[in-house]
């Protein structure tokens, strides 16, 4: 359940995400200005560390998450991509995300590397379920009689292995890849731009703010995703 690789490692064509393409819609990016993280350590929250020391007070913040989730939805930029995917056949949509917007937004083939905010893994057995409510009453059990955990991919853990190799293949092989709204700070999902670039592959970002990627990209594409993305051709000059 984590991530739907299905692998298109023939698809010219390649979407890399990041919170940025989710700002729109009211979801807090990490580090901007009034991120996700302004005023809280990151690894407080969100390691494995911290989970261990006090899973209430990880999942009290994955459960606020999801509460405001639940009231937000897609926007012209998560719109957008899935009209690419319409006209120009289902190519990957790798995504940083776990809010789970691409695919409400109509997207097929998205692969999630940093996991899911809509799954709760047992830390035990590993068995996950798919859940669609916010706030629970304490914190959620297996019938192994473990706890659960959110699952998601906290610093210092691996990536889902088949989603990430699949992702470093489509990486190589597409002929263009456009990076939404990510810092490309975090890795291993930052060096999909590299590889593409290593590869000879063209590398379009769509940022508000340069990265340390876009020295190196093909072109920048300066502004906000909700208004840049859908009056951009994606298939423009691919054909
Ligand atoms: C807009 C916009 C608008 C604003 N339109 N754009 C040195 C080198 C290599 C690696 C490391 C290293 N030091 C440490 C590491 C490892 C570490 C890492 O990368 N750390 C860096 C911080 C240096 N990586 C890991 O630990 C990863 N695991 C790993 O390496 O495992 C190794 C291993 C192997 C085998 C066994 C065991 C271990 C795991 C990384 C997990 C990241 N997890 C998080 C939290 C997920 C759960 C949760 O949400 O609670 O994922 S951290 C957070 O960052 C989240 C995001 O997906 C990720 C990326 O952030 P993103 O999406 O780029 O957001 P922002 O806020 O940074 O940027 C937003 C961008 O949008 C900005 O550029 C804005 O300008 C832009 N924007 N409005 C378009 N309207
Ligand atoms: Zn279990």
């Amino acid at each position: 359940m984590r991530g739907e690789a299905q692998p298109r490692p023939d698809s010219p064509l390649l979407v890399l995400t990041g919170a940025g393409v989710s700002a729109e819609s009211g979801v807090p990016t990490f580090r901007d200005a009034a991120g996700l993280w302004e005023g809280r350590r990151p690894e407080d929250v969100a390691s494995p560390a911290a989970f261990h020391r006090d899973p209430l007070d990880v999942w009290k913040f994955y459960w606020e998450r999801r509460e405001k989730l639940l009231t937000l939805s897609p926007n012209p930029a998560h719109r957008a991509i899935a009209a690419w995917q319409e006209k120009f056949g289902d190519f990957p949509v790798v995504t940083q995300n776990i809010d789970g917007l691409h695919q409400l937004a109509g997207s097929r083939n998205v692969w999630e590397l940093h996991g899911s905010l809509w799954i709760d893994r047992c830390v035990a057995c590993g068995h996950e379920r798919r859940v669609q409510t916010g706030r629970e009453t304490g914190i959620p059990r297996c019938s192994c009689g473990a706890i659960y955990r959110p699952g998601v991919v906290w610093f210092g853990e691996a990536l889902p292995e088949t989603v990430l190799n699949n992702a470093f293949e489509a990486a190589r092989n597409a002929r263009r890849v456009l990076v939404i709204g990510t810092s490309n700070l975090v890795y291993p999902a930052a060096l999909l731009p590299r590889l593409a670039l290593e590869a000879g592959s063209e590398v379009i970002e769509f940022n508000p703010e340069p990265t340390p990627l876009t020295p190196h990209a093909t072109r920048f594409i300066q502004g906000k995703a909700a208004q840049t993305l859908p009056t951009f051709n994606p298939g423009d000059g691919l054909e």
